[in-house]
């Protein structure tokens, strides 16, 4: 399958791995809104977030769950965003479902 985030995964393109186990990935965005935005995704495809069945968005989400609590602790954070854009119209530029997270810091100018 012709996959960006596959291809990632695989090795095939450079990434800057943060962690990875025998389900997820997750590497640096190439375009980050801040410093330590995190791209986390299941290595197996699925196009969309809406495409997974409820145990594999669960499980996806526990590891969501486990590397924004390490990047809280190692960057020292206060806040992130956690989200999701799902389709096209939502502004999913990569058709692999993955989730941002993105650290927010005092002053950064979104909405502080
Ligand atoms: P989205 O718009 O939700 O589909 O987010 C896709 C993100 O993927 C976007 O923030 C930029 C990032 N991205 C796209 N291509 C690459 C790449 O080749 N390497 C890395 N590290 N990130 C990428």
């Amino acid at each position: 399958m012709d996959c960006l985030f596959c291809k990632i995964v695989a090795g095939e393109i450079p990434s800057h791995k943060v962690y990875e186990d025998e389900f997820v990935y997750a590497f640096l965005d190439i375009y980050p809104c801040s410093e330590g935005h995190t791209i986390v995704l299941p290595k197996k495809h699925f196009g969309r977030f809406t495409d997974m069945e409820e145990g594999d968005a669960a499980s996806l989400f526990a590891f969501v769950n486990k590397v924004a609590k390490t990047l809280e602790k190692t960057l020292g954070l206060e806040g992130m965003n956690i989200g999701i854009n799902n389709g096209e119209i939502a502004g999913q530029t990569v058709p692999h479902v993955h989730v941002h997270i993105i650290p927010r810091r005092v002053g950064d100018g979104e909405g502080n």
